[in-house]
């Protein structure tokens, strides 16, 4: 496999671990995990006993299935601190997630929380063939995100030159491509079309007059056509990044060059897949909710966490050299699916139609609304430049052209509406895509 495959694998004896080893070590920090949480916290003693479960009918693996899972509204039911399993003076950061509705939820971080999660960052900058050569231009938001600081402190432990540019100030962000010319970009995929749209504003072609090779992109669902999009217009090879608040962040998995799924760090992060409406556990390769038991973590541990996150787990060793479980693309958020008129429809499949149709930009807007009792889709759509200055007509058949696509692929019509380049509003982190009016008429 030669040097450049073990230099790009930052640990290499937990990545290529053997599955065996792996499910050897996953199993004694597991039932180490269940120990601390059940013997500190009243939540997962409580939850055990409903089940009447104890730690220490945890003899497999297996087992775990037996357990209770633990929702998003748990740990809004304990807000802020409830679910905190090390005293407050252990504890040396904060972060939050700003959550859709109702609180956010808090992640916290001792010493060796903070060391592991540069850890597992560090192997996402080498499993994108980034190193202590490269220069990170950091645009996820710094604060009470996750995004910013695990993105910087990854890059300072690889020892790359980290700039900590955060969102916003856009062609200020271009100035300081062409003056620094950094390699690796940071960022959520839509703030990466975002800046590239301000480049070509301003006359610079990032392909030609910059030295972006590497993009490292998440924190929102995104599509194999806005991949190819973002290549195209920035020059570069994009990785899809994984992660959630809940586990520790960004940093829970992440694609090699293979672009086969992301590698998940698991011999911290214990991955299942369920359905979602029985909470069966799937094989490998069905379709389902992603659910994450934490192996590691001081501050926060999580057991059988219900993500909402909709994926498919793949167990097979990758070409790579890692040996890590491999989680696809997701799909979708089982509770971010639209239900219109009794039909399931993911962003994501809208997201695909308008990305391969050239006479619209990237950027659209998805609205729901109930018209007499019927749940109707209004898709938002900017014309691309050269386009809008066709007239009215070729506006009109453009969006026939997507309706038909759109009904195709989503087994259910739904209205495109064409609107002037540069009308919807830019996000410089998570992009807002969905716009539902039907609870305003319950
Ligand atoms: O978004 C952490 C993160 C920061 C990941 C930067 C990657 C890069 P939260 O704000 O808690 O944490 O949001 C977590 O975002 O449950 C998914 O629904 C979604 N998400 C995160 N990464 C991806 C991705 C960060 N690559 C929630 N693809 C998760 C699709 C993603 N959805």
């Amino acid at each position: 496999m030669g040097n450049r495959v073990n230099r790009m694998i930052w640990n290499l004896e937990a990545e290529t671990m053997p599955r065996e080893e792996k499910k050897r070590l996953q199993l004694q920090r597991m039932q180490l995990v269940f120990k601390r949480a059940y013997h500190s916290l009243p939540f997962y003693r409580r939850s055990f006993e409903a089940k009447s479960v104890k730690p220490e009918d945890l003899k497999s693996l297996e087992d775990l299935s037996n357990f209770p899972f633990t929702l998003k509204t748990d740990l809004r039911d304990n807000y802020p601190f409830g679910l905190f399993a090390t005293p407050m003076s252990k504890i040396i950061r904060l972060h939050a997630s700003s959550g859709t509705t109702g609180k956010p939820v808090v992640g916290a971080y001792t010493r060796n929380d903070l060391d592991l999660w540069s850890e597992v960052m560090a192997r996402s900058y080498g499993a994108a063939g980034v190193d202590e050569g490269d220069m990170v231009h950091n645009a996820y938001g710094y604060g009470l995100f996750t995004g910013g600081m695990g993105f910087h402190y990854g890059a300072e432990r690889i020892g790359a030159t980290v700039v900590p540019v955060a969102g916003g100030l856009t062609k200020r962000q271009v100035m300081l491509w062409q003056d620094f010319k950094p390699t690796v970009l940071t960022c959520t995929p839509s703030f990466a079309l975002v800046l590239a749209e301000t480049a070509a504003e301003m006359g610079i072609n990032p392909v030609t007059d910059l030295n972006l090779r590497v993009g490292m992109f998440g924190a929102e669902p995104w599509t194999e056509q806005m991949r190819h999009e973002i290549e195209s217009k920035l020059g570069l090879e994009a990785f899809n990044q994984y992660g959630l608040t809940e586990l520790i962040g960004p940093g829970v998995s992440c694609e090699c060059p293979n672009h086969n799924g992301m590698h998940i760090q698991d011999d911290h992060f214990y991955p299942e897949i369920i359905d979602p409406a029985t909470g069966e556990v799937l094989d490998y390769g069905q379709t389902g909710e992603l659910v994450f038991t934490s192996l590691t973590k001081e501050a926060f541990p999580v057991i059988r966490y219900r993500t909402r996150d909709i994926t498919s787990l793949d167990p097979e060793p990758c070409s790579c050299g890692r040996t890590t479980m491999r989680m696809n693309r997701i799909t979708g958020r089982s509770d971010d699916m639209l239900i219109v008129r009794g039909v399931n429809v993911f962003p994501s499949q809208i997201e695909g139609v308008i990305l391969t149709n050239k006479a619209v930009a990237p950027v659209y807007l998805i609205v729901v609304d109930r018209v007499r009792n019927l749940d109707q889709i209004e898709v938002q759509v900017e014309a691309a430049e050269a386009v809008y200055h066709m007239g009215e007509e070729m506006l009109l058949e453009i969006s026939n052209q997507l309706q038909q696509e759109l009904v195709q692929t989503l087994g259910i019509s739904a209205k495109v509406v064409v609107v002037p380049p540069r009308s919807i509003a830019r996000s410089e982190g998570k992009a807002k895509r969905v716009l539902d009016r039907r609870n305003l008429h319950n």
